[in-house]
C-alpha cells in the first residue's frame, strides 16, 4: 500500500484513485501531469490535469515550515483551512475556490484549480492593478463576516463554530510575527543596516507600541466572525475580464484563498491584512519611479472599505436579531471594524518590512531603492496606527500614507 503522508509528483495518482469523493473531479486512471507550485511557507501544492482536460489542485500541509524544517508546525491547520473553506463557501461561493475533497488522515485537501487566474502580488508587481479585486474582496469579507457572525448565525451555531474553528497554534504565530517580534530583538528580524535606525526609532515610540499592544490584545479575545486570517495580495487570485492568455467570455474573477490561519476573530484583521498589502504595492510602485500608479494603488483602501460597507449594509435587514440590533448598532459596529481594519493595516505593514515572512513588492528591489520604501513602509504604518483615532476616512488615511511614502522614499 502506497504511503501518502508526503505526497510526491510519483505518488499523486495512486493517492487521487484511493479518494471516492474525487472520482467525478478527475480521472486517476489517465492523470496527464502532476506539477508541484507551492511556493509559501507552509505547505506542498500540486495542480493535477487528467487526459480529458479535467484538473484538481491537491495542498498537503506538512509538518513543519517549508522554508524553515526545524520549526515544526501543526497539520491540522489543513483541517482549519477546510472549515473555513466551507463556511466561506457557504457565504459566499463566488469569492473562494470550491473544495471537493478534506482527507483529514493525510491532510489533503482538493481544491478547485484556478490556474486560468494569477496571484495578485504577482501582478502588482509586474505593474498591473486589477482595481475590480479591491470591491470583490470587500464584498467577500462583508458577506462571510455577516453570515458566520451572531447577525447571520443562530447564536447556538456561532459557538460551535468559534469551538470547531479554534486554530491556537497558528493564531499564536501572528500574535508572535505580527504583534510583538517587530517590537522586540528576535532573530526573525532582520532589515537593511541603513533601515536599523527606523527600526529603533518605531521601538522608541511609546504611542505606536501601547496601539500594538491593544491590537494584539485584541486580536487574541474578539469572536466576531470565521476571518480569513491571512489575506494578504499572495492569497488572492485574480483574472481580468475576458481572461488573460487567450481572449475568452470569461467574467473577471476574485478568490481568496490559503485559509489556514483562519479562526472566529475580528472582521477588521482581514481587511486590514489586505489594506497593508496595497501600502506595500504602493512603496513599491514609488520607488520604482511610478507615482500615478502608487496613487492608484493607495485609491484601493477606500474601494475595499466601500464595498465591504455597501454589502454589511444590504446584508443588514436580514440579521437574526433585530430587537437590540437597531440602525444605530450597524453604524457602532462599522466603525469598530474600521478602526480595527486601520491598526491591523498597520501591523501587518511594519512587520512585513522588520520581521519573518517578509513580502517580495519590497524585497525584490534592489537595496538603494529597498531602503526608502523599507523606510516609507514604517513610516506610513507608524502614522496610521496613531492617526487613525482623528481620521475616520479611509481613503484620507490612505492618502496619507501616499503622502508619507513620497516624503521618505530615496530620492531618484
Ligand atoms: C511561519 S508562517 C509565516 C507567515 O506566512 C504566512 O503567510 C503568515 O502571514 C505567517 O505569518
Ligand atoms: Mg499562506
Amino acid at each position: 500500500m502506497t504511503d501518502f503522508t508526503q505526497l510526491t509528483a510519483d505518488t499523486v495518482a495512486a493517492y487521487l484513485a484511493s479518494r471516492r469523493a474525487l472520482a467525478a473531479v478527475i480521472d486517476a486512471d489517465r492523470i496527464a501531469s502532476v506539477r508541484e507550485v507551492g511556493d509559501g511557507n507552509l505547505n506542498l501544492v500540486f495542480i493535477v490535469e487528467d487526459a480529458g482536460g479535467a484538473s484538481v489542485v491537491l495542498k498537503q500541509s506538512l509538518p513543519h515550515v517549508r522554508t524553515d524544517p526545524s520549526w515544526p508546525m501543526t497539520r491540522e491547520r489543513s483541517a482549519r483551512e477546510a472549515t473555513v473553506l466551507g463556511e466561506h463557501q457557504r457565504a459566499d461561493a463566488e469569492h473562494v475556490p470550491a473544495l471537493y475533497d478534506f482527507d483529514h488522515e493525510h491532510y489533503v485537501l482538493a481544491i478547485e484549480n484556478l490556474s486560468d487566474h494569477r496571484v495578485w502580488r504577482n501582478e502588482l508587481n509586474a505593474g498591473r492593478v486589477h482595481e475590480y479585486a479591491a470591491d470583490a474582496i470587500g464584498a467577500y469579507v462583508a458577506r462571510t463576516a455577516f453570515a458566520t457572525s451572531p447577525l447571520g448565525l443562530d447564536p447556538l451555531e456561532h459557538k460551535a463554530l468559534v469551538a470547531r474553528a479554534v486554530n491556537p497554534e497558528l493564531a499564536q504565530i501572528t500574535e508572535d510575527l505580527v504583534f510583538t517580534e517587530p517590537y522586540i530583538d528576535h532573530p526573525h528580524n532582520a532589515v537593511l543596516p541603513a533601515n536599523e535606525p527606523d527600526v529603533a526609532a518605531l521601538r522608541a515610540d511609546r504611542a505606536l507600541r501601547r496601539e500594538m499592544g491593544l491590537a494584539k490584545f485584541r486580536f487574541m479575545t474578539t469572536a466576531q466572525s470565521l476571518i480569513h486570517g491571512d489575506l494578504h495580495t499572495g492569497s488572492v487570485f485574480v483574472r481580468p475580464a475576458g481572461g488573460f492568455e487567450k481572449a475568452t467570455d470569461a467574467p473577471a474573477s476574485v478568490r481568496a484563498f490559503d485559509s489556514e490561519f483562519g479562526f472566529v476573530g475580528p472582521t477588521g484583521f482581514d481587511l486590514g491584512a489586505l489594506w497593508a498589502n496595497l501600502i506595500l504595492a504602493a512603496a513599491r510602485a514609488e520607488a520604482l519611479g511610478e507615482p500615478d500608479r502608487a496613487e492608484l494603488v493607495l485609491s484601493l483602501p477606500g474601494r475595499l472599505w466601500g464595498a465591504f460597507e455597501r454589502e454589511y449594509r444590504a446584508l443588514w435587514p436580514e440579521r437574526l436579531d433585530p430587537r437590540v440590533w437597531g440602525d444605530e448598532v450597524l453604524e457602532h459596529l462599522l466603525a469598530g471594524i474600521r478602526d480595527d481594519a486601520a491598526v491591523f493595516a498597520a501591523a501587518k505593514a511594519i512587520r512585513r518590512i522588520v520581521g519573518f515572512a517578509k513580502a517580495s513588492d519590497i524585497e525584490t528591489l534592489p537595496p538603494a531603492e529597498r531602503e526608502g520604501a523599507a523606510r516609507g513602509v514604517l513610516q506610513a504604518g507608524r502614522s496610521l496606527a496613531l492617526t487613525r483615532h482623528g481620521i475616520a476616512d479611509v481613503e484620507a488615511l490612505a492618502a496619507e500614507s501616499l503622502a508619507t511614502l513620497r516624503a521618505t522614499g530615496t530620492p531618484r
